[in-house]
């Protein structure tokens, strides 16, 4: 069949790299495999950077603070234009759940890749997301897909119908950011009043909503890919449980212990709203996971930065099927193409200290990174890299995968042991500290689970 003009104009050949680090390397080698040229960027702070000697341009654009290089969308809509770039990849964090960013970069006459900007503007707003999901036949945490109303009266009578205890939520928040736990009756009004305050401040938005708290779920996400040809699929699920204080430390496919016919109906339930919504390209939604049941939470419309993991599950490059979905091809599998093979892991290393997790800067005097058969090293360092305190702390992700979840539990402990980062502090010894712990090996845990085992740690 003969391409459509609307088809044909979705085509590049030159996809500039908005972000760093990391995902940087991994987004231009996935670039490159598919016969793009690249273009990447970078902050003054960045410009030893090793993907900047490997792209096709490399262009600085801004001073080391993100709000004046990453976050600039002039400076990148300049920097594609000049470069000859035809597309902008987001990666994770900086731009890439901006709506404003989408559209700017489409305005442009380039591709963003990722969704349209209305569907990262519905998924931005908790609210009209978790209405979308409800419409859909998603499951959700019990309460209203609406905003809270003012009057007191109304409020108190949607509380007792969820349930004490419920959880406020900014409709503009999201990974734990404006949020708020109410216990019983007599805290309700003050807690409502806090984050409504919260939410105006730092989202500009006073909207709230309620649901029923969930006291020690899990967190599971699924992730999806879609086409704008009506193709969805999803390629399985991660628990995300083992995080402290809203960042994730380690994270694993499939999620352990859960029966393959007690995720499938959420599974397709999610790929079956993509369709409703008119998704393109990647996007993971979380759920919470209690009691054998699951709760969807809040959708990514972004790569994220796990997605290793099911790319080892599933054998599917999700950030090539991204780019492709971009590009205005439709998906080359379909649901009964995804399997579910082995275990994997992924244990984010951290330049910070193991104790305090203060970020830490400095040089990387020695590296020694572990190799060998199911082991993969996303990274940017090397030995004389500097860390800048400027940006995350995320240095290295080390992800693994086995046959079974103890044989890649084994490969983990032995991969963590081979590998060595000098001259910065990093969180390598208390990860090889969480390898050996005998909940954890049991899939005995919940999002609390880090956190309490922490305290623990410390107590002794
Ligand atoms: C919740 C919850 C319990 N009940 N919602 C935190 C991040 C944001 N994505 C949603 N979050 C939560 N929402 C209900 N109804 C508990 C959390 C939560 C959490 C969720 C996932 C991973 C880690 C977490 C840590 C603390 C609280």
């Amino acid at each position: 069949m003969p391409e459509t003009l609307e088809q044909s104009a979705g085509r590049f050949d030159t996809v500039l790299i908005a972000n760093r680090g990391e995902i940087a390397v991994r987004i231009q080698r996935a670039c490159r495999e598919l016969g793009l040229k690249t273009v990447a960027i970078c902050s003054e702070a960045d410009r030893q950077a090793p993907y900047g000697k490997t792209a096709d341009s490399f262009l600085c654009i801004g001073p080391s603070t993100a709000a004046k290089s990453y976050l600039n969308q002039d400076a990148i809509l300049l920097a594609a234009r000049l470069a000859g770039a035809g597309a902008i990849h987001p990666g994770y964090g900086f731009l890439s759940e901006n709506a404003a960013f989408a559209d700017a970069v489409e305005k442009a006459g380039l591709v963003f890749i990722g969704p349209t900007a209305s569907s990262i503007a519905i998924m931005g707003d908790k609210i009209s997301a978790k209405r979308a999901m409800m419409a859909a036949g998603v499951p959700c945490v019990p309460g209203p897909d609406t905003a809270l109303p003012d009057d007191p009266a109304t409020i108190e009578r949607i509380a007792l119908e969820i349930g004490y205890p419920v959880i406020i939520k900014a409709a503009g928040g999201g990974g734990g950011r404006g949020m708020r736990v109410v216990p019983k009756a007599d805290v309700l009004h003050e807690a409502i009043a806090l984050t409504r305050e919260e939410a105006r401040k730092a989202f500009g938005s006073r909207s709230l909503y309620m649901e029923k708290f969930l006291e020690h779920p899990r967190h599971i996400e699924i992730q999806v890919i879609c086409d704008d040809h009506g193709n969805a699929v999803w390629l399985g699920h991660r628990d995300c449980s083992m995080q402290r204080r809203h960042q994730k430390v380690v994270e694993e496919a499939p999620a352990p212990g859960i029966a393959p016919d007690i995720i499938q109906p959420v599974g397709l339930a999610c790929a079956e709203a993509c369709l409703q919504i008119g998704y393109r390209g990647v996007g993971t939604f979380e759920f919470l996971y209690e009691d054998g049941a699951f709760y969807f939470i809040e959708m990514n419309t972004r790569l994220q930065v796990e997605h290793p993991v099911t790319e080892l599950t599933s054998g599917v490059d999700i950030v090539q099927a991204q780019i492709r979905a971009a590009q205005g091809h439709g998906l080359d599998l379909t649901q009964g193409d995804v399997t579910c093979e082995g275990h994997s892991f992924e244990c984010r290393i951290n330049a910070e200290d193991p104790e305090t997790f203060l970020p830490s800067a400095g040089v990387v005097t020695h590296l020694a990174l572990p190799a060998g058969p199911g082991i993969r090293v996303d990274t940017h360092i090397h030995a004389g890299y500097k860390v800048s305190p400027y940006y995350d702390s995320l240095i290295a992700k080390l992800i693994v995968h086995a046959p079974t979840r103890a044989e890649a539990m084994a490969r983990m402990r032995e991969a963590l042991a081979r590998t060595e980062v000098e001259g910065i502090s990093t969180n390598i010894s208390f990860l090889r500290a969480l390898f050996e712990d005998g909940a954890f090996a049991r899939g005995e845990t919940d999002i609390h689970y880090l956190e309490q085992w922490l305290k623990l740690r410390r107590a002794t």
